[in-house]
């Protein structure tokens, strides 16, 4: 009888050890990071030699993009429609010169944000998604 209390007892102690363990261990909310990267990188295509990379990102609002020249030419993320004829619209236009030059915009109202590059519009462009926290 004593035995059978002293199993029972360490299967409980087993079972909240292990749930509190799990609570511990598990990622504080499921929140994406505040900054999310976008890399100007060459791509292996001729025909398409600089890409936008990830070419489209989907965030909350309250989010920070962070683009970041990952090649040795000029880029700029000129806001505007990244399909069809794209015209600079006015609202956002950031260059990057150099290696590692970044241009960060946060995102705070929710929407479709297309951009494009300047130098490379024919090929090189992208869209933010923003959705309510
Ligand atoms: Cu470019």
């Amino acid at each position: 009888m004593l035995r059978a209390v002293a199993v029972a007892v360490a299967v409980v102690v087993a079972v909240v050890v292990a749930v509190t363990a799990r609570l511990l261990l598990a990622p504080v909310g499921t929140s994406q990071p505040a900054v999310v990267v976008v890399e100007a990188r060459p791509n292996d295509d001729p025909e398409v030699p600089f890409v936008f990379d990830p070419e489209v990102v989907e965030v909350t609002a309250g989010t920070t993009i962070r683009w970041t020249n990952r090649s040795r030419t000029f880029h700029t993320v000129t806001f505007g429609p990244s399909t069809g004829e794209r015209v600079a619209n006015g609202t956002f236009e950031g260059s990057m010169f150099e290696v590692g030059d970044v241009i960060e915009r946060t995102f705070s109202d929710a929407g479709t944000f297309r951009y494009f590059c300047q130098p490379h519009v024919a090929f090189m462009a992208g869209s933010v998604i923003v959705t309510e926290p």
